[in-house]
């Protein structure tokens, strides 16, 4: 228990010292501090708004607005986010190669720099519809062993499962800059001291509980949903008059990292279920750079994470920009929602 007139703890002293615990090596420990810089970095263009010039959509250079590999319009933040995360020079010596929302293909570290052992994958302004009505938004990140031996990595060498993480995180860039990460020992949360410019350990072993009485969802995609969760979210609605018995309480704010926050720091479940709107994607999230991250941030801090029938970490992927349905945080609401997914299955 830190004495309570102790100096905060700086992550990069928490990291200091989970190197000497063995839990992680200087190179990943290295390669953290570069992606907390990334983020501070990043915090600063979000913090400007209007006055930085970034907001509105950014510019295609054969005119009009510019679209991300999945053809979704990319904010002038989207790019510069994205810029900063791939500044090859910082990563020198810890990184191979790394992939984004933004890239169709994965991208090997220059061969001017040393190269790593470590994959990249994030999504450098998640919510980013969010930024010019000034709503938080943030960046998240996975970080995966490349395997050995492999020259030049690409995209094949980064479809592991979930399990295979050795870190993830978020950073959100709300009131204040919090940046959320677990290196497979608890999830804690370090707030930016801006007058120091250092994330400070202001949350150690987050804890999510394990029940709770408030979901998160887009009630608009309804009509859309599958039957075992249009019957799910029928029993939230009925309230204590329905098979719950309680009432519950909704939240949708539209970016995942300020939803999963809040799941994080208080409980509640987030839902992004597969929907017949678009027949051909399994969902709107994507496994590798936000499903998994935020799985493992959430089951290390005791809740669950599932795509309605299995464990999100388990899922093989099978594409980079793959897409997953996400049912995660209190692990009794992520149990019964899964329970009504596979008790339809085994009706059927
Ligand atoms: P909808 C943001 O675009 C995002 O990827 C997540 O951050 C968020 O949870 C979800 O999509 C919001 O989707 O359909 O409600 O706009």
């Amino acid at each position: 228990m830190t004495p309570a007139n102790a100096s905060p703890v700086s992550l990069t002293r928490h990291l200091i010292e989970e190197e000497r615990r063995g839990h992680i090596c200087a190179d990943l420990r290295l390669l953290l501090e570069v992606a907390a810089r990334a983020c501070k970095s990043i915090s600063v263009a979000v913090g400007k708004g209007a006055l930085g010039g970034v907001l509105g959509e950014a510019e295609a250079a054969a005119g009009g607005t510019s679209v991300n590999v999945q053809g979704e319009a990319q904010k002038k933040l989207d790019v510069l986010s994205n810029e900063i995360l791939l500044e090859a020079n910082a990563w020198g010596g810890h990184l191979a190669a790394c992939a984004s929302e933004e890239m169709e293909h994965c991208q090997p570290i220059p061969d001017a720099y040393p190269r790593g052992n470590y994959l990249l994958l994030f999504d450098p302004l998640d919510g980013s519809s969010n930024i010019d009505v000034n709503v938080s938004v943030g960046t998240i990140f996975s970080v995966l062993r490349c395997p050995d031996d492999v020259g030049t990595p690409c995209d094949e060498h980064f479809l592991q499962p979930g399990t295979a993480q050795v870190a993830a995180g978020y950073c959100i860039y709300g009131p204040s800059t919090m940046l959320v990460l677990t290196i497979g020992h608890g999830t804690h949360a370090f707030t930016l001291d801006r007058e120091q410019g250092a994330f400070l350990l202001t949350r150690k072993h987050m804890q999510v509980p394990e029940q709770t009485k408030e979901f998160a969802i887009n009630m608009s995609n309804q009509r859309h949903w599958e039957a075992p969760m249009q019957a799910y979210v029928r029993d939230l609605l009925a309230g204590r008059e329905g098979p719950r018995g309680k009432d519950f309480n909704m939240r949708w704010i539209a970016s995942m990292v300020a939803d999963v926050h809040r799941i994080l720091t208080r409980g509640g479940v987030f839902i992004y279920p597969r929907d017949r709107k678009d027949p051909g994607k399994a969902g709107k999230l994507r496994l590798m750079y936000e499903a998994n991250p935020m799985a493992l941030l959430v089951e290390q801090a005791g809740g669950a994470a599932t795509n309605g029938r299995d464990r999100i970490l388990d899922i093989a992927p099978g594409e980079l920009h793959q897409r997953v349905p996400v049912f995660l945080g209190s692990r009794d609401e992520v149990a019964e929602a899964t329970r009504y997914h596979r008790e339809h299955d085994a009706r059927a």
